[in-house]
Formats: C-alpha cells, structure tokens, sequence
C-alpha cells in the first residue's frame, strides 16, 4: 500500500515526512515544513563542515572571503544558517541556542513553535576532522499565536516536545528524528541533494557491552560510578569515546551501549545542556526502547529552570543504564 512505500529503504526524506505527517490527524503541514527547514539547514551546514579544512587555503580554491573577513567558526556558521532557515521557514516563533545566551524571538505572529538547537556540538573536534553533530527538540508554543513570546513558552519539560532529532556528520551525513512514532534514519547523498531513509524504524538493542565515558575525570566521579565502569571492565565490554555526543550516541543507539556524563567537581551539575543536547537525544532514546536519565528522574521530566542549564547524563541501553544508575542510588551521597 502506499504508506508501506513511504517506509521502505530508500524513499526521501520529504516523501517519508509528507506522508508520515497522517500520524498527526490533524497535521496542517506546518511541522512537516519545519522538519524540511531543519534538512535543508543541514545540508549547508554538512557543506561547510566538508568545507573547513580547506578554509586556510581558500585561496587556492577559489574560496577566499571577498570581504577577506576573518574564516568564521563552524559553529557560528553553523548557528547563523539554522537560524536563517528556520526564520526564513516561518513555522517558528522563538529559537533556543547554544550559541546565543538569551532567546531569539524571531518576532513572527504565525509561528507555532519554538526550537531549541545546539547547531554544532562537539565543535573541538571540528580541526581534527572528527564527526561532530547538531541536535535539535520542538516544542509547540503554549501562548497563543501571534502574542508575545512568553517564558512557559520557552521553559518546557522534554515530555512536551513534539519532535527531536539530531544530525551526524560522519563518514557520512545521517539526520536521525522522531516525532513520537518512531524512530527513523536518514543517510545523506549529496550527489544528488537528498536524505534516504536508510535506518527505519530504529530500536535500540536492549543490552551491550560498549560504554562511553570521559575516563580522564575517573577521580571526580560518583564512587557509583567508579564501581559500575569497574564491572564494565572486569566484563570485558569495549570503552569507545569519541568526545562527541552525537557520535556517540548514534553508534550507541545501533550497537547497544551507554553514555555517560556524570556530575564531577569541575561540573557539579554534569556537563551537557538540558534544553538542546539531553532532551532531544532522551526523546530519541526513548523513542527506539531506550532510556535517558539524570540519575534520579527521567531527563524528560526534569522542568527547565534557566535556558542553558546542565544535567548529568546516562543514556542509552535500558538494562545498562538500569545498572549504571544502581551502583549511584548505592552510593549517592559519596564523591
Ligand atoms: P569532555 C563536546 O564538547 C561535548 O559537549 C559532547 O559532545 C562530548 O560528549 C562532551 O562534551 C565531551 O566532554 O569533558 O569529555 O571533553
């Protein structure tokens, strides 16, 4: 039937959202827009990033910036274009970023939603040609359309987003989302411009033997949290940390595994963002029968208090974080 062709390996991504849009029975297009507005923000972005390296020598190429302005980072690159399309798309009223301390209010009166974006995380990695990612939540603004931006607008719990996604520049481009139903993945071909479903219907594995964590904070760590990377280890599991969250997560989500970024001294609260890395990739988690947590509650649950708040993190397989997040509850109170 015809829906069955929308999900079968190798449809695009603006046939798979047209036609996923009958899960929402009474969808206008709005967010399915806002969905190609975030693809094609991603391809210009994936261009850029395919781009960096040569930036120094943009001369030899043809590339140099007749403004001779100085080569802007990536990841400021990254969050102009995200904002430029999702301005430009008109489905949105009011932009979260990491890359901007207070909240864009892209002052449009027709604006259903409110994104919250991390436009390029892990930008460390960006010299050294190592994968990096954007990640992004929706949510629906709670005031009434056309009113002004209010902060309940902004400051909702991951449970209220009505879609979640992220994008991996790796060895390929991937562009991973759910909007509740599912979680599907999107391999990019840029030869001719598109994202090809490639991953549909991605479950995560219930168990696995890859853990990922910053080992090099091992003494600030919950003594929890030592004592379950210690049984990952007389387990044999494998360490893998690419010092991207993205990546590893992605890998994670496919093979089984967990992350890990507990509270240390140098980060009592953890280190990654509540409102545009935990709650999308939660989302997702959850989506694909994982699980994402703080610790103590759900991450989805946790109502945001200031924009860029942080959280610890463990996210990944359910049976692994499950005991991950027993050996902290037996040590809760001990650095
Ligand atoms: P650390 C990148 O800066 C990031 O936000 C995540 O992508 C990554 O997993 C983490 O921080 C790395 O942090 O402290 O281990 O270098």
């Amino acid at each position: 039937d015809q829906s069955g062709l929308a999900y079968s390996v190798g449809t695009t991504l603006d046939r798979f959202i047209k036609l996923k849009q009958s899960d929402f029975p009474f969808a206008s297009g709005e967010l399915s827009q806002l969905l190609r507005d975030i693809a094609l923000a991603s391809k210009i972005v994936n261009r850029e990033t395919n781009r960096a390296g040569l930036s120094n020598i943009g001369g030899a190429f043809g590339q140099t910036n007749v403004q001779g302005e100085e080569q802007q980072k990536l990841d400021v690159i990254a969050n102009i274009r995200f904002i430029r399309a999702l301005s430009k798309g008109g489905e949105v009223c009011a932009i979260v970023s990491e890359e901007e301390d207070a909240v864009i209010d892209l002052q449009n009166k027709s604006g259903k939603y409110v994104v919250a974006i991390d436009p390029l995380d892990g930008s460390s990695n960006i010299d050294v040609n190592i994968s990096i990612g954007t990640i992004f939540s929706i949510y629906r603004r709670k005031t009434p359309i056309g009113s002004p931006i209010q902060e309940e607008d902004i400051m909702q719990p991951g449970t209220e987003q009505v879609a979640s996604g992220y994008v991996l520049y790796g060895s390929s481009t991937m562009l991973v989302y759910t909007t509740g139903f599912g979680v599907n993945g999107f391999t990019y071909e840029h030869s001719l411009g598109e994202f090809f479903l490639s991953h549909p219907s991605i479950q995560a594995p219930k168990n696995g033997t890859i853990y990922s964590i910053n080992e090099g904070t091992q003494e600030e760590w919950n003594s929890g949290i030592k004592e379950y990377i210690d049984a990952c280890k007389s387990a044999n599991f494998s360490a893998r940390y690419i010092g991207s969250l993205v990546a590893d997560f992605h890998r994670n989500l496919l093979k089984g595994g967990i992350y890990l970024y507990p509270a240390t001294q140098k980060n009592p609260n953890g280190k990654l963002r509540l409102m545009y890395e935990a709650n999308a990739l939660a989302f997702i988690a959850e989506q694909a029968g994982a699980i994402a947590t703080d610790g103590t509650k759900r991450i989805l649950e946790i109502q945001p208090t200031s924009l860029h708040q942080r959280t610890p993190l463990f996210i990944g397989s359910e049976i692994m974080v499950t005991e991950a997040v027993e050996h902290l509850k037996k040590h809760q109170f001990s650095i």
